[in-house]
């Protein structure tokens, strides 16, 4: 070895699902610790990890161009929020008190509100607003240790406006440190102009928006708001084929509110996640768990809209043996935070899930539920040095002193981003990841 380019050390305790593939069941609880480790890093990859004093020994006669000593804190892979709808326009604040008092999600759409109130805001922003918006939800999430994001479209609905939303995410890819993996969903409401045509919306996804997203290269995904009153079992398959026809992978909105079938046909359709499941069936898990389907979890939504009613994530490992990831959904509608750490609160409170399978979630599952499993997600010698520095003792801290940010630093590609709680570089420096 010639060089290292950047040593950690001095980290009290390092935790980390092991390997590449989803984690089951039973297997999410399984992490791997090394207390006292160190990381050496070089060309933006993870080159050795292990215990310190054996880092070093290798390392002897080693130039080594940077070390940084973390002081006893704990190291998790960076994590990865594999859902949300980062790019639009406005908030929605003046839909709370109907929120609170008791008006559902659902009647807030069907009376024009909710998506559609931020399609028109999102129709009005010019790009760069768009961009100025986006890039300031990436730095919270990049403060609470986030390396790589998922965004979908969903708030343009024309395909000038769609565009403009992928384009926006393509440019925060270019421009900003953390990763963005970008996902279409043209599919998340009917715009006004199409109400009571609903089927030519769908064939104007179809026939017009898709091609156009997969020949300019703006998506990997494609995703579809399957539910009652918003695009049918039937329509959801329509676009999700005709998009895996066009190269995009399938994801789907599923079961959130009503047991549609939603996780059968992710199944069916070969989606890489199905998201929400708060609805799901018995029958509907197993097809998922046969198919290798991520379920990814979102209990900041329910707990933000208010509901009593939880993802069966006990199910889902226990019974199910599924790989449960976890997500913000940030949005400004059913769930406007950008905290991770606020949804692994939650995982904890209203899932049940262990602090050990609340990291896998928001590690490799999460990774997986991507894509990017064999870069992400774990910290493995040959993966790329994404890296999460908390003040927090263990893992179960995490959960348990609740509603602050225990992020102290975060590297990126092998780079230090956050340190001390602060963002000290906001270059993409992305020519640097091999
Ligand atoms: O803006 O309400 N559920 N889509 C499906 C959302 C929530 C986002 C929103
Ligand atoms: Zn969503």
């Amino acid at each position: 070895m010639e060089r290292i380019d950047l040593l950690i050390t001095g980290i009290g305790r390092l935790v980390t699902p092991p390997g590449n593939a989803t984690r089951c069941g039973r297997e999410m609880k399984e992490i791997r610790e090394i207390t006292d480790a160190a990381v050496a890093i070089r060309n933006g990859r993870i080159t050795l990890v292990g215990p310190e004093q054996e880092v070093r020994d290798f390392l002897a006669g080693v130039e080594i161009a940077e070390t940084i000593d973390v002081c006893g804190r704990m190291v998790t892979p960076g994590l990865v929020d594999p859902h949300t709808h980062l790019v639009h326009g406005g908030t929605r604040e003046h839909e709370l008190a109907l929120k609170r008092s008791g008006v559902p999600y659902l009647d807030i759409l069907a009376q024009g509100g909710g998506i559609l109130s931020t399609v028109k805001s999102t129709r009005a922003a010019s790009e760069q607003e768009l961009y100025n918006k986006a890039r300031r939800s990436l730095n919270e999430m990049l403060m609470n240790g986030v390396t790589t994001v998922e965004a979908k479209s969903g708030y343009g609905l024309t395909l000038e406006d769609e565009l403009k939303q992928l384009r926006v995410a393509k440019c925060l890819n270019e421009t900003h440190p953390l990763d963005i993996v970008s996902t279409f969903m043209g599919a998340h409401a009917v715009p006004p102009e199409y109400k009571g045509r609903e089927d030519d919306f769908v064939d104007h996804i179809v026939h017009e928006m898709l091609p156009k997203v997969a020949e300019e290269v703006l998506a990997e995904f494609c995703d579809v708001f399957c539910e009652h009153g918003v695009f049918s079992i039937e329509q959801s398959r329509r676009i999700l084929l005709e998009g895996k026809r066009n190269g995009l992978i399938p994801k789907i909105h599923a079961d959130e509110i009503e047991p549609l079938g939603g996780a059968e046909l992710a199944s069916e359709v070969g989606a890489i996640s199905a998201e929400h499941l708060l609805a799901a069936t018995d029958e509907g898990l197993a097809a998922l768990s046969k198919h290798g389907v991520v379920p990814v979890l979102l209990p900041g939504t329910s707990f933000n809209l208010g509901l009593s009613k939880h993802a069966r994530a006990r199910d889902m490992i226990d019974k199910y043996e599924l790989p449960v990831a976890l997500s913000t959904d940030y949005n400004p509608g059913s769930c406007p935070t950008e905290s991770i750490q606020l949804v692994m609160m939650l995982a904890s409170l209203n899932l049940k899930m262990t602090p050990e399978e609340i990291l896998t979630a928001c590690t490799i599952n999460a990774a997986n539920a991507l894509g990017r499993g064999e870069h992400i997600g774990s910290i493995e010698v040959g993966k790329r040095a994404d890296l999460t520095i908390f003040d927090a003792p263990n893992l179960a801290y995490l959960p348990y002193h609740f509603g602050i940010n225990h992020t102290f630093g975060v590297i990126k590609n092998g780079n230090v981003i956050v340190w001390n709680r602060t963002i000290v570089t906001t270059e993409a420096g992305k020519e640097e990841a091999v």
